[in-house]
């Protein structure tokens, strides 16, 4: 490390007077112009953890569902995965350094308690479509060569494509974007290979993001096998009253859809491609919403239907659903009662959910927004390998790994899932929304002073502080007929969240609106 050309470069991406940056949920987010000196700072980062694990890292330049004007940055582990949880300290350190010499006295901390070995760290960079991408970028680049790394330009992507990529590459797998497409679509066309069902055209909203462009992509590979009509592919603003997150937390129609006709099959992606959520209209006109916790019970259905055909001398493979408080309780209790398969419940964030969901051999997480996928154990995959040269349910399993995506969420491997799924069993929306009722539920979020002064326990399920506020919450669950309330600070906010669920969506409304005020 030439420490004169490191603070050179640290100079020259100053941290704005108090810009006070932390590590969220999933990276950093703020207003776009505010961020140079974070991603240059997320760059050095990820150039020392390229170093310390002796693998590529990955970095994405993307405030996934949030407004065009902000900006982010999302940090991908060697194996594909979110950044450990244990180097977020080092990420909100570096970040909130107030100038190049605290910076630089924090890199030598880092290699120093880290004991990173001295060396060339390899970044893969991508970004999604904001228009503040192409400088960020270039910052992000800046601090990985400032560490002496080598940073790889991989354009522009959908995050859960970079996660691919930085999988593969580490597993000496074949990593490009066409390859990408190539795997996923090949497990797609051999789990629909036989399949009778007569397909059905998908709308699908891309936000006005990334995921149309590569959407298409993957529709050209699957030749015929997926046919998808795309909206919001760039003509008006990018996650403008369209995209996943406003489909599924305003329950609205997003922008060029709200003249979609009756049972037609849509779906919404986020403006990174990670979140995926399918919709229908009613014949009364409203919106009815398959969300993540649909989507992780079809997944299981499939994998349920193809596990009765394998047969094997050892202990059949453990599955389990992963969710978060977000999920609908009528979704818990009919995974619970009707799939009789374990659950897990998890704080929201990614991170948290993929690591609960590793303790299955099938572990299959998936938040109410629409984020998840779908992990297969090492040790499982090995066995299926064997028996797939004799079985057909383990080639079908195997199919299935290659189309779902193993590091992190993602929508567009995600509607192939669902495609698959549904037409295996000859399925419409129909049959699939009518598996359960979703109880009604409230989202609302309140904008306080300082949101950390709530704190949670238990998965988020209980306010800790601030005092007495989880006695009021509690107070008010008891008035509502089959209530369920929680609050927890944003990760990616400047908001707490209420979540509300009850009998009747007067009720909900009313508790959603009672728990606000506590929060107050
Ligand atoms: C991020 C998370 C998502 C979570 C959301 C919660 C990842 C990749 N993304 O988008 O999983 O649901 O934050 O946002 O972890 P909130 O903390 O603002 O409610
Ligand atoms: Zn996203």
């Amino acid at each position: 490390m030439d420490l004169a050309q490191l603070m050179e470069a640290c100079n020259q991406y100053a941290k704005p007077a108090g810009f006070r940056p932390a590590y969220g949920t999933a990276g950093f987010r703020a207003e776009a112009s505010l961020l140079h000196s974070t991603v240059f700072r997320c760059g050095l980062l990820m150039a020392a953890r390229a170093l310390k694990t002796g693998a590529a890292t990955g970095l994405v330049v993307t405030a996934s569902h949030n407004p065009v004007t902000d900006n982010g940055v999302k940090l991908v582990e060697p194996t594909g995965y979110m950044l450990d949880q244990s180097w977020e300290a080092w990420a909100d350190k570096l970040a909130d350094a107030e100038d190049a010499e605290a910076l630089c006295a924090i890199i030598r901390d880092l290699y120093q308690k880290e004991d990173i070995p001295y060396g060339s760290g390899v970044v893969m960079l991508a970004h999604d479509t904001r228009p503040s991408a192409e400088e960020l970028i270039k910052a992000a680049g800046s601090g990985v060569k400032a560490l002496g790394g080598l940073p790889i330009v991989c354009g522009l992507l959908t995050t859960p494509q970079l996660h691919w990529m930085v999988r593969h590459c580490n597993n000496s797998l074949k990593h490009t974007e066409s390859c990408y497409y190539e795997e996923i679509a090949t497990g797609f066309s051999h789990l629909v290979h036989s399949c009778k069902a007569k397909r059905q055209v998908l709308t699908v909203d891309c936000a006005n993001g990334v995921g149309a462009e590569k959407l298409k992509a993957l529709a050209e590979r699957l030749s015929g096998k997926l046919d998808v009509t795309l909206r919001s592919t760039g003509e008006g603003g990018l996650n403008d009253g369209c995209g996943a997150d406003y489909v599924q937390k305003e329950r609205r129609f997003p922008a060029g859809m709200e003249d979609c006709q009756n049972g037609a099959r849509c779906a919404s992606l986020d403006g990174d491609a990670d979140r995926l959520v399918y919709f229908q209209r009613l014949p009364g006109g409203q919106l009815q919403l398959l969300d993540g916790d649909r989507i992780a019970v079809l997944a299981a259905l499939l994998i349920r239907d193809i596990l009765d055909r394998l047969s094997h001398d050892a202990a059949s493979p453990s599955v389990g659903i992963v969710q978060t408080a977000y999920a609908n309780g009528a979704s818990s209790q009919y995974i619970r009662e009707q799939l009789r398969l374990e659950t897990a419940v998890t704080a929201t964030g990614v991170k948290h959910l993929h690591a609960a969901a590793e303790r299955f051999d099938i572990g299959i997480y998936f938040e109410a927004n629409g984020h998840g996928t779908v992990l297969f154990r090492p040790a499982l995959i090995e066995r299926l390998h064997k028996l797939g040269d004799s079985q057909e349910a383990a080639k079908d399993l195997l199919a299935l790994l290659g189309m779902v995506n193993q590091a992190v969420g993602d929508a567009l491997s995600g509607i192939l899932l669902v495609e698959a799924a549904l037409r295996r069993r000859q399925w419409g929306l129909n049959d699939w929304a009518q598996l359960y009722t979703d109880l009604p539920s409230r989202q609302l979020k309140v904008k306080v002073k300082d949101r950390s002064v709530v704190t949670t326990a238990d998965a988020e399920t209980r306010a800790v502080t601030p005092e007495g506020l989880q006695s009021r919450i509690n107070e008010s669950v008891r008035g509502a007929p089959s209530g369920r309330a929680f609050v927890r600070p944003s990760g990616t906010e400047d908001v707490v969240r209420v979540y509300a669920e009850a009998q009747t969506q007067q009720a909900a409304d009313k508790l959603a609106q009672q728990v606000a005020r506590h929060v107050h």
